[in-house]
């Protein structure tokens, strides 16, 4: 049986700005009201998934989501045509408007949390798409992620689809960004680490006191239990609050993993050893390599600030791994001549392949943020539909698409054009045809 690990990436959406939402994201923070470009970023993400398909890696597009989104501000007490909805919140709530313009739903590592078939009590791939409720304009995004999801993985005999977590703070849940599975093969059984910021029902215990902790151990815990995955499979380990408090809002900024291998920052979790233990007594026979990078070598804020580990690993058809990271990495002396040396180190991972994906990390959206990985068998790939596959052909009728309905530039002002809203649903219409989804979007419903 063939098995491996695909990514779908997030196609960057036409409103892709600047707007400084994202309290406790350093990059989104310090980049607010700069100017984007929306085609520029969208050929970025598409570069990257050419270039994973080109390596041999099955790579997928997961569709961005509509916006302005006139529905949400629409139950927010905003009337009349859509334009008038348009104006009106941009004069009189111009952040709650801003929030509801966001392209944020590129970042699929925050989609959903996808248990692999091998892990699961009746063998079926489980997608649970994240509520993301700290964040006003991520919560816009879990139902229409949940109707991609399903229009993407649409046989019921090989995927389970939930309902994302009910919109509270007591259940915050940030998907996969927080989610690691381990295993010595895709196809087989393996350990899912899930990670969390915080408790929600039990205040005495340890949590940031600067930024939020955006996803909580009780969220965690009902996906496991959605997932129908077993305790053998499963271990629980909490941020460090005080990493939470300098900028690591998702574990995927200090923390990633890929079948025997975690490649992690000293400070990123409490317990660690515990924790490390755990996974290791759970994978049994399957020898773990745990890559700890010390702060002497590269400091939280370093690793903030070039996301060393928002970077993917990933295991190539030769068996190797590779680490996909932002040119960023590159650019710092001090990240680069660690990465040199680590390719040389007695780890699985021999190779560093750099990518520009800048317009996404002003937000503080890395190669790791961009995609969802969902491991899978050769039969559960070709159940799926196979028009969200990547190809030459895909890849130049998506280029040409976003030639043709993105603007090269955005501003803060732009986004109350009512133009902007008819050339985003034009594209999204255009781009359902291309992917085959059926309806997807409110406005098509
Ligand atoms: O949720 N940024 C996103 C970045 C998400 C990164 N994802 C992962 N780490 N997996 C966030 O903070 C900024 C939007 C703005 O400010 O315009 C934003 O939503």
């Amino acid at each position: 049986m063939k098995h491996f690990e695909a990514n779908f990436d997030g196609l960057v959406g036409p409103t892709h700005n600047y707007a400084g939402l994202s309290f406790g994201n350093v990059a989104s923070l310090s980049n607010a009201k700069e100017s984007s470009s929306p085609r520029q970023a969208a050929k970025q993400g598409l570069q990257k998934m050419k270039a994973l398909h080109d390596m041999g890696m099955v790579q997928g597009v997961l569709a961005p989501q509509e916006r302005p989104d006139i529905f949400a501000l629409r139950r927010l007490g905003f009337s009349g045509s859509d334009a008038k909805v348009l104006e009106d919140a941009a004069k009189k709530a111009p952040q709650v408007f801003r929030a509801c313009c966001s392209a944020s739903s590129m970042w699929t590592a925050n989609a959903a949390t996808v248990s692999p078939s091998g892990d699961t009590a009746d063998n079926k791939i489980h997608f649970t798409p994240a509520n993301l409720t700290n964040k006003y304009h991520r919560s816009l995004e879990p139902v229409t992620s949940g109707n991609i999801l399903k229009a993407m993985f649409n046989d019921e005999k090989h995927f389970a689809h939930h309902q994302h977590l009910p919109d509270n703070e007591h259940f915050g849940d940030e998907g996969a960004a927080n989610h690691t599975r381990f295993c010595s093969e895709y196809g087989g059984a393996g350990v899912e680490l899930f990670v969390f910021g915080r408790y929600a029902f039990d205040a005495s215990k340890p949590a940031p006191t600067k930024f939020p902790a955006r996803h909580t151990f009780e969220a965690c815990e009902a996906v496991t239990r959605l997932h129908q995955l077993n305790d053998n499979n499963i271990v629980y380990m909490q941020q460090n609050p005080n990493v939470i408090d300098q900028g690591v809002f998702h574990n995927d900024v200090i923390a990633v993993g890929n079948q025997n291998v975690l490649f992690y920052h000293e400070q990123a979790f409490l317990n660690t050893q515990q924790g490390l233990d755990e996974i290791q007594r759970k994978m049994g026979d399957t020898q773990m390599h745990f890559i700890k990078v010390d702060t002497a070598d590269v400091s939280v804020e370093e690793a903030v600030k070039t996301y060393l580990f928002n970077t993917q690993v990933i295991t190539l058809p030769d068996g190797h791994m590779a680490i996909i990271a932002p040119t960023e990495c590159e650019e710092n002396e001090r990240v680069h001549a660690y990465l040199q040396s680590l390719v040389n180190m007695n780890t699985p991972i021999k190779e560093v392949k750099y990518f520009d994906v800048k317009q996404s990390m002003r937000n503080g959206g890395g190669p790791a943020c961009l995609r969802l990985r969902v491991a899978m068998t050769e039969q559960e790939k070709n159940a799926l539909n196979q028009n969200v596959l990547m190809s030459e052909a895909l890849f130049s009728t998506l280029n040409s698409w976003v030639d043709k309905h993105y603007r090269d530039a955005l501003s803060e002002n732009d986004l109350r054009d009512p133009q902007l809203l008819i050339e985003s649903r034009t594209a999204l219409d255009e781009l359902t045809q291309i992917l085959k989804l059926g309806s997807v979007y409110p406005f098509q419903l």
